[in-house]
């Protein structure tokens, strides 16, 4: 049974880390709201939700995502791009622990999960104002002896590499293509997020079934076209601080560990 790591909504997490949006009143009660109905949804899905308790003090903790990489083999704990986001790592690893050996991304590498997206053994790593090049070089040290292809590519106009692409079936990619040049993943299906919502490529597949935003109306009629199983959330609290479906959760299998 797959397990989704999460962690509650920080009271300060109107101060939160924002690059691409300009900062905007966040109605932290709605948020945390919303944030059980995202742990929900998920249950419903078929994952065991494992829930790491509220980092008052650390405001973007709720994106689990980009403190932790987590494969069959190792859970890589990153070191997030952003300053005020390293302190957030020490309690996911803690928790990882009795699932995976750990690697670390070291100084001065950084990495943030979202820039990471996993298509069986490919891992596309973006390039970003989050991860630089050090932190994808420990990426390929550690990972390439599991029998792992690192694919570098950089990500323009955007937060992360998962900002500007996801996948929603197994062989289909959801992306924008003016943040990313699409070549990059030739040999799959390429589904364009509607150009009037750039925001919209960033979904959460489970088990065959794309968790998604309720935001994009324009990008979810294209999903439904193809036949695309959605699950739909409403985070738009979460969204003011720049964070997106796949963001709030870390998804792995147990591997049969149950601590
Ligand atoms: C940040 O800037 O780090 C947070 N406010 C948002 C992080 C979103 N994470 C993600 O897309 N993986």
């Amino acid at each position: 049974m797959p397990v989704a790591l999460t962690r509650g909504v920080s009271r300060s997490i109107g101060r939160c880390e924002l690059t691409h949006l300009a900062r905007e009143t966040i109605d932290v009660g709605l948020a945390v709201r919303q944030h059980h109905a995202y742990e929900a949804c998920l249950e419903s899905l078929g994952c065991r939700i494992l829930p790491l308790p509220p980092e008052p003090d650390l405001p973007d903790a709720v994106f689990v995502e980009d403190t932790a990489v987590v494969l069959d083999e190792t859970a890589v704990i990153t070191r997030p791009g952003a300053e005020s986001r390293r302190p957030e790592t020490g309690r996911v690893a803690e928790a990882l622990k009795s699932f995976r050996p750990l690697s670390f991304i070291s100084d001065p590498g950084t990495l943030d999960g979202g820039d990471v997206l996993r298509i069986g053994r490919e891992l596309f790593i973006g390039r970003s104002a989050r991860s630089n090049p050090e932190g994808i070089r420990q990426m390929r040290l550690q990972l390439e002896p599991f029998g792992y292809s690192i694919r570098e590519m950089p990500v323009k106009g955007c937060l992360h590499l998962k900002s500007a692409v996801t996948l929603v079936s197994e062989q289909t990619v959801l992306i924008n293509a003016d943040w990313l040049d699409a070549r990059y993943f030739n040999g799959l299906e390429i589904l364009e997020a509607d150009p009037g919502e750039p925001y919209a490529a960033n979904a959460l597949l489970i088990n065959g079934t794309a968790v998604y935003s309720q935001a994009y109306p324009a990008t979810r009629r294209r999903l439904e076209k193809q036949g695309i199983p959605l699950a739909i959330v409403d985070v738009s609290e979460l969204a003011k601080a720049e964070g997106a479906v796949t963001c709030c959760s870390i998804i792995f299998d147990t591997n049969g560990a149950d601590p």
